[in-house]
């Protein structure tokens, strides 16, 4: 099964997309999505000036001599750019093999190890009574699991919150569905972690007192906190029993992890932000961490976040993995199948793409009752409808970035 075809096709139906097309000689057809938000285009430079045509004439079914090929033959290591061109390239092999099998891809990955994948979505308000309606708004489309961002007083806009004022370019667009304004500039936003530290344990107290013990809740602290601030929250949100606290702290230096454990039980999940096995090496040996955030499309593909999986697995540590609407359908259905196969699932997060990605992007994804199953069809399930792609051009959007109130920059 020899590679005839290698594309990159970059479109923006609701958002940009960047995914790669491999063909074969027998007209087999494998998808990956290389989507980095707010960098679209340097991974899809990347994919199609240096790594296309590297893979032409290559035997498909080689997917770890390519994977070590890209990885090791690139020199240059890891790193998000590097590490999503890696993925798009490993999850179309991985696509074209189960295709070639003629069997769901999770077949190939060890067979379904359950019925279907816990889901969680993302509720938010500015306030309470807004809060409120998102959660029950969640429950009514079927979520069990819910994630929980609130508004601060006193800070104008912050992460995660569906009612915040977009981009013109934005306008219909929920903010939390996509925080990357398509806008020449990226957004200037605003941040106080004492104020949001006084405000956050308060609003937990309300979801618990009005939707009762049962009910999974996450929240993202999206990187912002010390160590000291993130095991203060950690300890102030022990009695409302949380699934988890996301990036309480930013992960670059793994060992500050060790801090938050020694003073808080709230489980830990960190990693969107990680690309390798290299980045989870100190919070996965000492458990700093309780599940692994990474997507498949920024860690390397299938090929490496299992091996992150089967690493974590040793120390009973479980995956989340990231599921924005800036993980394309490819990129959530290859989660999907991972997710359905290995041991260690924890939970997924699940964010629905907008009416026109769904047109580009054709899916045999399902979710039903709060859980998500990939689909039974051959390879990963998703198919690319290029002219329908076509109809989107690129277009700039960037993350917002923050500022604290004498203009230092801040973690966004
Ligand atoms: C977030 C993301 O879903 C999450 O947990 O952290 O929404 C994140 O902000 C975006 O993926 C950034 O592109
Ligand atoms: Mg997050």
């Amino acid at each position: 099964m020899k590679i005839e075809r290698a594309e990159v096709i970059v479109t923006s139906p609701d958002r940009n997309f960047v995914t790669l097309k491999v063909t074969t000689d027998d007209g087999l057809v494998g998808l990956g999505d290389a989507t980095l938000n707010g960098r679209e285009l340097a991974v899809a430079s990347y994919l199609a000036d240096h790594v296309a045509p590297l893979l032409i004439g290559r035997d498909a079914h080689r997917i770890e001599d390519t994977w070590q090929f890209l990885y090791r033959g690139g020199y240059w290591r890891r790193g998000p750019v590097t590490m999503a061109a890696i993925s798009a390239v490993d999850v179309a092999l991985w696509d074209l093999k189960a295709k070639a099998a003629n069997l769901p891809l999770y077949q190939l990955l060890g067979g379904a190890s359950r019925t279907g994948l816990l889901a969680y979505g993302h509720a938010s308000g500015r306030d309470l009574p807004e809060l409120f309606d998102s959660v029950r708004s969640h429950l009514e489309q079927g979520y069990r699991a819910i994630r929980i961002q609130t508004g601060v007083p006193g800070l104008r806009a912050i992460y995660g919150i569906a009612s915040n004022p977009t981009s013109e370019a934005n306008k219909g667009v929920r903010y939390d569905h996509e925080p990357a304004q398509r806008a020449a500039r990226p957004a200037e936003e605003d941040w106080d972690s004492r104020a949001y530290l006084r405000h956050v344990p308060g609003v937990f107290e309300a979801v618990r007192n009005e939707f009762g013990p049962e009910l999974p809740l996450l929240h993202d602290a999206h990187h912002r906190l010390t160590p000291t601030q993130a095991a203060q929250l950690g300890k102030a949100l022990e009695p409302y029993d949380l699934f988890w606290l996301e990036d309480c702290t930013p992960a670059e230096n793994q060992e500050s992890l060790r801090f938050v454990r020694q003073h808080t039980t709230t489980p830990l999940a960190i990693g969107e932000v990680l690309n390798s096995i290299w980045d989870y090496q100190t919070i996965i040996t000492e458990r700093l961490i309780d599940y692994v955030r990474s997507a498949v499309t920024h860690t390397g593909g299938i090929t490496h976040l299992k091996r992150i999986m089967e690493f974590a697995a040793l120390y009973q540590i479980k995956s989340g993995f990231h599921g924005p609407t800036d993980v394309s359908p490819v990129g959530m259905a290859a989660a999907a199948h991972l997710g359905l196969a290995i041991h260690n699932f924890g939970i997924q997060e699940y964010m629905k793409h907008g009416a026109r990605t769904d047109a580009v992007f054709g899916q045999t994804f399902r979710f039903t009752d709060g859980l998500i199953h990939p689909g039974d069809e051959p390879g990963l399930g998703v198919s690319l409808d290029v002219d329908e792609a076509g109809r989107y051009p690129y277009q700039t959007a960037y993350l917002p970035y923050n500022r604290l109130a004498d203009g230092t920059v801040h973690d966004w």
